[in-house]
């Protein structure tokens, strides 16, 4: 029987390539977003079967019910990818904006949580699974500008090495992969749809693409049964820490 991989923030960059890469291992996929064209749209893309979710991660109740009400044959659940999230803004914590802080701490870390709550419990149970959280090079050292983002995906290396403790022995596996510069709709977002800016953050070297991330991702969960990588930090070679980058 195929195993299934549940990925969230499915719709773009580093969820969409692993979800696409997933699907090339055998695995069908539920996959999650809030924009229903581009699941779609993937679904349409890969030989594998689909559950398409439709859901915001940090609405808890939306998470509860889509996640509470799974079809029979989509219940269990191998892989969990917890990738949705997102930055937004880049600016001095004194001019900080509350709505752009709540929504990092409310996606990228409560939304994770939400949706491990809703889908671990299952893993434990049956004593066999794999979560793979998706940090960040922010969520090991912060940054001028960050200062809420790196709280957030520091949050989340905090909730990985905790998660991991909690379920030793239970038979499920927890790993995290931290990217550094990744060319995806993360600036988009971070800088509110300015395309000029968001060009920036990549100009003058060689990016990591989206699909650098889902190779590591396929790495991790087909390893061997005795085998957990529990942490990874990928970056481009251009790139030594999160404001050492040598461009061209
Ligand atoms: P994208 O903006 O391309 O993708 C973000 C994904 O998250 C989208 O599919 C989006 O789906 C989903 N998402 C965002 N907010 C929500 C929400 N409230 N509810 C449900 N889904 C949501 O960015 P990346 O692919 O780059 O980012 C993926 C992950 O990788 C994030 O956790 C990010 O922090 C992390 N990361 C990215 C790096 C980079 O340089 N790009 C580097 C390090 C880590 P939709 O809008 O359809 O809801
Ligand atoms: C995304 C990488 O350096 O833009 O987490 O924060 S960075």
């Amino acid at each position: 029987m195929s195993k299934i991989a549940m990925v969230t923030g499915a719709t773009s960059g580093i969820g969409w390539a692993t979800a696409e890469a997933l699907a090339k291992e055998g695995y069908q996929l539920i996959i999650c977003g809030r924009r229903k064209e581009r699941l779609q749209e993937l679904s349409a893309k890969v030989d594998v079967k689909t559950l398409e979710l439709l859901f915001d991660v940090s609405d808890r109740a939306a998470v509860a019910e889509a996640l509470h009400s799974l079809p029979t044959e989509w219940k269990q659940i191998d892989v969990l990818i917890n990738n949705a999230g997102n930055a937004h803004g880049l600016g001095k914590i004194h001019e900080g904006n509350i709505d752009d802080w709540d929504a990092m701490i409310d996606i990228n870390v409560k939304g994770l949580l939400y949706v491990t709550k809703a889908i671990v419990p299952n893993m434990v149970e049956r004593g066999a699974g794999h979560v793979v959280n998706i940090g960040s090079i922010a969520g090991k050292e912060a940054y001028p500008g960050g200062n809420v983002y790196c709280g957030s995906k520091h949050a989340v290396d905090a909730i990985n090495t905790g998660m991991r403790m909690d379920l030793n022995g239970t038979g499920v596996k927890v790993s995290q992969v931290c990217p550094g510069l990744v060319e995806t709709e993360f600036s988009l977002v971070r800088f509110k749809g300015d395309k000029d800016r968001a060009k920036v953050a990549y100009e003058g070297f060689d990016a990591l693409r989206a699909e650098d991330i889902a190779d590591l991702i396929c790495f991790i969960v087909t390893r061997p049964a005795h085998v957990n990588i529990a942490d990874t930090l990928i970056l481009p070679a251009a790139q030594a820490s999160p404001t050492l980058v040598a461009k061209n």
